[in-house]
């Protein structure tokens, strides 16, 4: 799908506040500022006008938009997230999207989603089970989708080590191909999907997006980039004080 749009919004003051379990310390605030400046400037370069969310210091993980709502081509629905910290965000993403989205849908208690446990790969979507998304969430939105003509199945990655969303460890990269951990690669969903595998140390860059044509991959990864480079242009971007909050490079932007 070709993004005009995205919402973005900046880390806040309370940034090293919120939800971690890395072991990579406390981000700097400022870094972690310039890296979004320059996240959002190569999402300007591809076309997309962006709509900037105020920083709010009341949810420290605020800036990882995409856990909030899920955006498609066919309508928008708030999500419900499962961490209780987060829960507030969902405010500020529906009056924002109320403009685009007067239509706006919203998963409803108690099913919980996180929207980084959603990919989008075209007509189909994967939908991760997660300690975030539950099973009535996930249901919640399989039949949102299902009523846009969308297809969807659903990925337990409750069990696998490391992983907070599904798409930490799974991106769609256009067609039928994506990328995955390999813990994931052979999932039977997959069946019928062309599945690269990230290497083995890189697994931080699965976490990738496809935007107007080009790739959008963190930085430092390098053996990704190259599996990347084969597929289309690809454009590398700084993450580390966002890798520290356990965040991915997906989950700055929430595009359309
Ligand atoms: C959290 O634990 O909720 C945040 N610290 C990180 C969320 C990252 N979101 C994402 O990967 N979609």
């Amino acid at each position: 799908m070709h993004f005009s749009y995205a919402i973005v919004r900046p880390p806040a003051s309370t940034f090293a506040n919120g939800i971690t379990s890395a072991t990579l310390g406390p981000p700097d605030l400022a870094l972690a500022l310039e890296q979004h400046e320059a996240y959002c400037e190569v999402l300007e370069r591809l076309g997309l006008s962006l709509v900037r969310l105020p920083p709010d210091p009341a949810f420290p993980d605020s800036t990882f938009v995409e856990d909030a709502a899920i955006v498609t081509g066919r309508g928008a629905i708030l999500t419900r997230p499962g961490a209780p910290s987060r829960a507030g965000e969902v405010t500020a993403m529906g009056a924002a999207l109320e403009r685009w989205f007067p239509e706006l849908d919203r998963i409803t208690a108690p099913g919980t989603v996180d929207g980084g446990d959603v990919c989008e790969a075209g007509e189909h979507f994967f939908i991760g089970l997660s300690h975030r998304t539950n099973e009535e969430g996930a249901a919640q939105l399989a039949a949102w989708l299902k009523a846009r003509d969308f297809g969807s199945s659903v990925i337990d990655i409750r069990d696998v080590p490391g992983i907070l969303h599904l798409k930490t460890g799974l991106s769609w990269l256009g067609g039928r191909r994506l990328i995955a951990w390999p813990e994931l690669a052979g999932h039977e969903a997959f069946r019928g999907w062309e599945v690269i595998q990230v290497p083995r140390g890189e697994e931080y860059a699965a976490n990738c997006i496809l935007v107007n044509g080009s790739f959008l991959v963190a930085s430092g990864f390098p053996r990704t980039a190259v599996l990347l480079r084969g597929q289309g242009a690809v454009i590398e971007i700084e993450m580390s004080e966002y890798r520290k909050m356990d965040g991915g490079l997906s989950c700055l932007s929430l595009r359309w």
